[in-house]
């Protein structure tokens, strides 16, 4: 079969994405009122903001905003894993990062499937937070082999969906229709389903555990859990939630609002409390509720360097022991003013977090750089063709997550505050032998796309010579 019959995988990406979208609008209706929050919001902050309009329009990012978004799923084996990274593969979404959540009390380890090279973001970033729980945390010996058994017998893929998997690796690609039913049978392993697979006294002992495992074992599949839309002014949006009737958690998490926003702030709100069908067994009642799904936005900011990030890690720790997050200290208003308190020491100014190495940044050539070519020696540095107008540099979007944050996000929509310590037993090794490959390093992503625009750069300004200096 010849290749240009295949669908994109960017392409496939966007019709699920799109079909995801529409699948929790119907399921959950708040989404969709948050969704025309944050389009309005994104609208006056535009139509306001002509610099941030200038900034997203030169690298093509206008047009990613209406469609970007992320999702959450939970998973329960490793097989489960294994075989949602060749079902993102389809959709040209690739593992990055890895997520220890057992530092916070939330017994998974994730990562984070996205595009990574830079024309499949630009044309659609959807990304899925993609947890794997882990059994071997769970204390009561009994409830643990219960739970794996549970799981062992679930199939959480359509029949179809896998064979279609395997047709893409065989041949390299899906053709357009293969692709919308593709799309519609994957679509099948993230559905909500009202009727639980276990009865309300294994729920609630599996719940007891911890919440998050009543979550992940009680369920025919790993029905996604938020879906999140991406705002350019979060606090506008924070703010806009009550009078549509929407009650936000009380902390937006990440960094403060600044000038130059970086990493990523998000917010949620509460999960929804569902009828459940449990199984009938033992006399045991069959009507339960249960608490997964909630609404989420997001704001990104540029990706920060390895120094960027221990700098903004130091001073999140620091507002965090302060302010005592989620133990009943301090209300959100100190926390917010101590927050931007400590990061007045993070630098507010695109230029100074070049010059000191703390964010990634995209680099173009000016007009005038373009112009000058003709009839100067140019500059031979790059600091010096920045500083003479020659060379641009715009923010490289964050495309990550925090996983400070991420454990935020996961206790607020569990209800409570509820921590448990498991120490710290981080096993990556063991997360990358059940995905079946290792998790890309996202920092070396940012670095590539900052050589790459810089060496174009460069490269149209003319001077080979200067190519050569920006690799070394
Ligand atoms: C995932 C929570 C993490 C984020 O945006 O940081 C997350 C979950 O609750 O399953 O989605
Ligand atoms: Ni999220």
């Amino acid at each position: 079969m010849a290749n240009q019959t295949f669908l994109h995988p960017d392409e496939i990406r966007t019709l699920f994405s799109a079909a995801m979208s529409r699948m929790y609008r119907s399921e959950v209706p708040q989404y969709g009122t948050l969704m025309e929050l944050v389009a309005d919001v994104n609208e006056a902050t535009l139509a306001e903001d002509g610099a941030l309009r200038e900034t997203l329009t030169r690298h093509d990012e206008l047009a990613r905003l209406s469609v970007e978004r992320h999702g959450a799923i939970r998973l329960g084996t490793a097989k489960e894993l294994f075989d949602i990274r060749r079902v993102f593969a389809v959709m040209g979404l690739f593992p990055v990062g890895y997520y220890d959540l057992s530092v916070a009390g939330v017994p998974v380890h994730s990562t984070a499937f996205r595009p990574i090279d830079d024309a499949s973001l630009r044309r659609n970033p959807f990304r899925v937070f993609t947890s794997l729980l882990r059994l071997e945390l769970i204390e009561d010996e009994a409830l643990r082999a219960e739970a794996a058994r549970i799981l062992a017998a679930r199939r959480i893929f359509t029949v179809r969906a896998l064979e279609l998997v395997a047709r893409f690796e065989m041949l390299g690609g899906l053709t357009p229709d293969e692709a919308q039913e593709f799309v519609a049978e994957a679509l099948e392993t993230f559905r909500w389903h009202a009727k639980a697979t276990v009865s309300l006294g294994t729920y609630e002992k599996l719940h007891d555990a911890h919440r998050l495992i009543a979550d992940v074992v009680s369920f025919k599949g790993p029905h996604i859990n938020h879906l999140t839309p991406r705002t350019l002014d979060i606090d506008a949006v924070q703010a806009g939630m009550p009078a549509r009737g929407i009650t936000p958690k009380a902390v937006i998490e990440g960094p403060p609002r600044r000038k130059c926003a970086i990493l990523l702030r998000q917010t949620s709100f509460k999960a929804l409390e569902e009828p459940i069908e449990f199984r009938a067994e033992n006399g045991d009642d069959r009507d339960g509720t249960h608490t997964a799904r909630f609404g989420e936005i997001e704001q990104r900011g540029i990706a920060l360097t390895a120094k960027g990030r221990r700098l903004y890690d130091t001073l999140l720790a620091g507002v965090r022991a302060e302010a005592r997050v989620g133990q009943g200290g301090a209300g959100a208003g100190d926390y917010q003013a101590e927050l931007s308190e400590r990061f007045a020491a993070f630098p507010d100014e695109w230029a100074e977090l070049r010059a000191q190495g703390l964010a990634f940044f995209r680099y173009s050539t000016t007009e005038h750089g373009l112009a000058a070519r003709q009839r100067e020696r140019l500059p031979a540095s790059v600091d010096e063709l920045v500083q003479a107008g020659f060379l641009r540099f715009d923010p490289i979007v964050y495309e990550d997550f925090l996983p400070v944050s991420a454990a935020g996000i996961f206790q607020s929509n569990l209800g409570t505050d509820e921590q448990q310590n498991y120490g710290e037993r981080s096993n990556r090794i063991e997360f990358e032998r059940a995905l079946g490959a290792s998790v890309q390093d996202e920092l070396a992503l940012y670095a590539a796309t900052e050589k790459r625009s810089l060496d174009l750069a460069l490269a149209q300004l003319g001077d080979p010579h200067l190519a050569m200096m920006a690799i070394a």
